[in-house]
């Protein structure tokens, strides 16, 4: 029997990565999010950072997520020199947030894709 705990959805996989229910490599936790390495590596350095509560994607991002966000966008710099991206501006890498079917989200748990590392890997 599964408790039901505010912000997470039981059948969610990045829920379930939080809950350490799955295993992951993490990069980075506090109590408002979660950095683990990608599964399925595009880049040299590719990991996810999520929030933990359980938002679907951005297009349910609003006003009072501003905090969190704010939050995310700063961990992002100095996550990726962590995890070894070069750094700015001969270095650098790339931020992705894919956001519904039209935009290829495959997991719909909110969740920032931070690639980089030396080239050749970038598309597009
Ligand atoms: P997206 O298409 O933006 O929804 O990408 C989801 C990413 O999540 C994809 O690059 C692979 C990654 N992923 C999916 N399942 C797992 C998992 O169980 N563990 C880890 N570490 N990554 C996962």
């Amino acid at each position: 029997m599964s408790e039901h705990v505010p912000g997470h959805d039981a059948n969610c996989i990045f829920c379930k990565i939080i809950a350490k229910q799955i295993p992951s490599k993490v990069v980075y936790e506090d109590e408002q999010v979660y950095a683990f390495h990608d599964i399925n590596p595009w880049a040299p350095v590719h990991f996810l950072l999520i929030p933990k509560v359980h938002i679907p994607s951005l297009a349910q991002v609003g006003g009072e997520h501003a905090a969190l966000m704010g939050h995310m966008m700063a961990l992002v710099p100095q996550l990726a020199l962590q995890e070894g991206c070069n750094p700015y501006p001969d270095g650098g890498y790339r931020l992705v947030t894919n956001t519904g079917a039209e935009g290829g989200q495959e997991v719909h748990h909110l969740h920032f894709h931070v690639m980089g590392g030396p080239r050749p890997w970038l598309r597009g």
